[in-house]
């Protein structure tokens, strides 16, 4: 255990992490589905500060997503059913992705499909955009709740999360990260396989699913009737979900997503066995909180001796 040091120490944190073979600034990115498809929370915080920006998953077609109410506030956290609601890649190019990258922050694209095929043509439009190099990354989405039906769930099978991120890999040649579900007990097996597939890091986890009935109406409230729960809950579940893939897949890179709200629960993600983690739901009652958290984060390193946040990743591992 380091002694404690003072803030005099600032200047000589390392704050960088790697993820595979991405080097970020911060360890702290901004989550898929929180901060739009474009430089929405430029105006609350320079975006270039914090890690990475993953922007909302995109198909290749436009997509409507799913009726109101698409959103709840409970006690436990938020639930969402927002329905994978897009522009499109190509308009996503155009209008979206290109005043991101002007905030000089760096992006990590996302994709979603309901098939194998819908993956494949999504990472093809995208590699075939020719992005610029500040597209880092690309996060497959193999777990969204919100998609029609419950039988298309990929990241709750080794064999589906296989495939997808086999066809994914075909052509596209940057990093690619998958996005995976708490909704399974299949977790750190769907893990390993998307490491073997391909995936240079998985991203852990999704949001789970719930609902709400509305006493009133004596129906569900979203609505789509169920929806995805994030927020506070989620952090437990987060903790044990990187805990458990750290453990049992020790040199497949890990993001760590869910209730992420202040320094210390990043910390405790990264103790957990993440090399990264991404702030959502908070960011919706306060668009800066990557902001502030990425500062909590770096006043923990120095208040606890810490020389390297990277060094963080796994301590907390028996
Ligand atoms: O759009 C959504 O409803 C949604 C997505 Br894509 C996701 O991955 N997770 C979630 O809770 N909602």
């Amino acid at each position: 255990m380091k002694r404690r040091r003072s803030r005099s120490g600032a200047a000589g944190l390392d704050r960088r992490v790697t993820i595979g073979s991405v080097t970020l600034p911060s360890a702290v990115l901004c989550a898929s589905g929180t901060a739009g498809h474009g430089d929405e929370l430029a105006r609350y915080f320079d975006l270039s500060s914090i890690g990475a920006v993953v922007v909302k998953s995109l198909s290749v077609d436009p997509w409507k997503g799913n009726p109101a109410p698409r959103v709840h506030q409970t006690p436990a956290g938020m639930l969402n059913s927002v329905g994978l609601q897009g522009p499109g890649i190509a308009a996503w190019c155009e209008h979206g992705l290109p005043e991101l990258l002007a905030s000089g922050t760096r992006v990590v694209a996302s994709i979603w499909g309901r098939s194998v095929e819908d993956f494949a043509a999504a990472s093809a439009a995208l590699a075939n955009a020719e992005l610029p190099d500040g597209v880092v990354a690309l996060e497959v989405n193999l777990s969204c709740p919100n998609l029609d039906g419950h039988s298309h769930l990929f990241a709750h099978d080794p064999v589906a999360t296989t495939d997808v991120l086999q066809a994914v890999a075909a052509v596209w040649e940057r990093p690619i990260w998958a996005k995976l579900s708490p909704n399974t007990e299949r977790l750190v097996e769907v893990a390993g396989a998307a490491g073997v597939a391909g995936a240079e890091a998985v991203t852990l986890v999704n949001t789970v699913m719930g609902m709400v009935i509305d006493t009133e109406d004596r129906r569900p409230l979203l609505g789509a009737g169920r929806g995805g729960l994030s927020g506070p809950a989620m952090h437990p579940v987060a903790v044990r979900a990187v805990y458990d893939c750290r453990a049992a897949w020790p040199d497949l890179p890990i993001v760590g997503v869910g209730g992420v709200a202040s320094g210390v629960a990043a910390v405790e993600l990264l103790l957990a066995g993440a090399q990264a983690v991404q702030v959502g739901t908070a960011t919706f009652a306060e668009p800066d909180a990557a902001a502030r958290i990425d500062r909590e984060l770096t006043d923990w390193c120095i208040e606890h001796g810490v020389d390297a946040v990277s060094e963080l990743s796994g301590q907390g591992q028996r």
